[in-house]
């Protein structure tokens, strides 16, 4: 059954959170999740999601490119955005079809704004630019203790420009993404992704069918 059967554009829906909290598990899970309501999910990456933005996230992640400064790497994350929008997320939403990307702006608040100190109001600047008045409809936050995270992801072999960041740098983009999330709660939802696998996809299926019947509430 499509729920939104009367709505014509697609939905915007991010996932958050800093590294080990799960995305990439649980993106499989919302994918699947949305499809069983009838609605068609393209699944897509920040940085990346074309040609262009997948060379591009090739060199911010790179191991050889460790003397990045903040700024490149900020313009870096806002080009391969611009790309990915024009190439992918608006012709996805103008045909109807629900987008859900791994990662968007809110990661470069967390990541270039909290982690590395860029003003907000630059990176905000960059966002009107880019956008226009393209905002998520919702953002799911997997929200964890960095110590957490970290210990996830040290299962992993070779960590990348950012993973290699001490631990006081995720404790900063932890915090941005909380602190994001309380100003703007009717967007973000912040799921507690420490809990074991089932409990934390059981949180996601309540957060979505609460948002779903909102949205049908409101079209
Ligand atoms: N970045 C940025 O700086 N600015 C920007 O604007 C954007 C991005 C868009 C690449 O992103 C980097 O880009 C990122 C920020 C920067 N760097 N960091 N850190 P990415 O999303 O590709 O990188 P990532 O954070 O490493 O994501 P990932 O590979 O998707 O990992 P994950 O979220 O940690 O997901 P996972 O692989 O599903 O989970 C990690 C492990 O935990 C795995 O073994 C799972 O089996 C396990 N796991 C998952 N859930 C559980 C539970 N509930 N219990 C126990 N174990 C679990």
């Amino acid at each position: 059954m499509n729920t939104h059967a009367n709505t014509t554009e697609g939905r915007f829906i991010t996932v958050e959170g800093i590294e080990g909290v799960g995305k990439s598990t649980n993106l499989a899970f919302i994918r699947g999740f949305l499809e069983q309501h009838g609605l068609e999910v393209l699944v897509t990456r920040e940085p990346g999601g074309t040609p262009l933005g997948e060379e591009i996230r090739e060199l911010l992640l790179a191991h050889r490119h460790d003397g990045m400064c903040a700024d490149a790497e900020l313009l870096l994350m806002f080009a391969a955005r611009a790309e990915h929008l024009a190439a992918v997320v608006r012709p996805a939403l103008a045909r109807g079809v629900w987008v859900l990307c791994d990662r968007f702006t809110d990661a470069t608040y967390a990541y270039q704004g909290g982690g590395r100190g860029v003003p907000a109001p630059r990176i905000a600047m960059l966002e009107d630019w880019v956008q226009g008045a393209l905002r998520p409809h919702l953002t799911l936050l997997l929200d964890l203790p960095v110590e957490v995270g970290r210990a996830r992801a040290a299962k992993r072999s070779g960590a990348d420009r950012f993973e290699r960041e001490e631990e006081a740098f995720f404790q900063r983009v932890r915090q941005a993404y909380l602190q994001r999330a309380a100003r703007e709660l009717e967007r973000f939802r912040v799921i507690d992704a420490s809990r074991p696998l089932d409990e934390v996809q059981e949180g996601l299926a309540r957060v979505l069918e609460d948002w779903l019947a909102s949205e049908r509430t409101a079209s």
